[in-house]
């Protein structure tokens, strides 16, 4: 498989965590978002969206990261499951992965923050102030949805999708300075998700930096 990726990139990140809980080979092929190579024609003819991640599997090539997560979940059940056996289950799951993945993470990507700076003409400040304001709304839920259903992980002690959504976002948070002392919860997860080697080794620091 070949993983169309960018280290800082926390949607890739979260394919990264996947592939690697799912124990499968892939090779990554850096797409640099700060140099714009995601407005590439090359890369536009894999991702219309022009955004990472992509990942293509044989002829088979798939964008949007929770989708790509899922794909892989289906593909590879026997390791690493992501999702749970009952659908009740998979709902809350799913509800924990998506409160992240479209709820947070969309309002803070990169072409959202260039755009309050450049089209708007907001200052840093107020970038920080924006990105900072969408995390801690986001995070408060997802802090008292995890005083319910977490236990080492987001669900229990299984890891799930949850865990692959949240540990980004929370690196994320963590480079814009957000006050992480809030969330107990959500801290003890990412301390737990972070001593495994999936996720160390999809950590953006062990990415090159291209
Ligand atoms: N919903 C998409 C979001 C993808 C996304 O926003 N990717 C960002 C990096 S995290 C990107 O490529 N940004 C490029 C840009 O903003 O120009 C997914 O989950 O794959």
């Amino acid at each position: 498989m070949i993983l169309y990726d960018y280290y800082r990139s926390s949607a890739a990140y979260r394919v990264r965590i996947a592939l690697n809980l799912k124990a499968i080979d892939y090779q990554q092929v850096p797409v640099n978002l700060v140099a714009g190579e995601q407005r590439s024609a090359a890369h536009l003819a894999r991702n219309p969206q022009g955004l990472v991640p992509a990942l293509l599997d044989g002829e088979l090539l798939l964008t949007q990261s929770m989708a790509i997560c899922e794909y892989l979940d289906e593909t590879y059940p026997q390791v690493t499951p992501l999702l749970p056996a009952a659908s009740a289950d998979r709902a809350k799951v799913r509800a924990m992965a998506l409160l992240v993945a479209c709820d947070i993470h969309p309002l803070n990507n990169l072409r959202v923050l260039k755009y309050l700076l450049t089209e708007l003409g907001g200052s840093d400040t107020q970038k920080t102030q924006w990105y900072q304001h969408w995390v801690y709304q986001g995070f408060d839920a997802l802090e008292s949805m995890l005083a319910v259903n977490a236990g080492a992980f987001s669900f229990g002690d299984q890891l799930s999708l949850a865990d692959v959504s949240l540990i980004p976002q929370v690196f994320n948070a963590n480079r814009f300075n957000c006050d992480m002392s809030r969330y107990p919860h959500i801290c003890r997860v990412n301390d737990n998700c972070l001593q495994l080697k999936g996720f160390i080794d999809a950590h953006p620091d062990r990415q090159g930096t291209a």
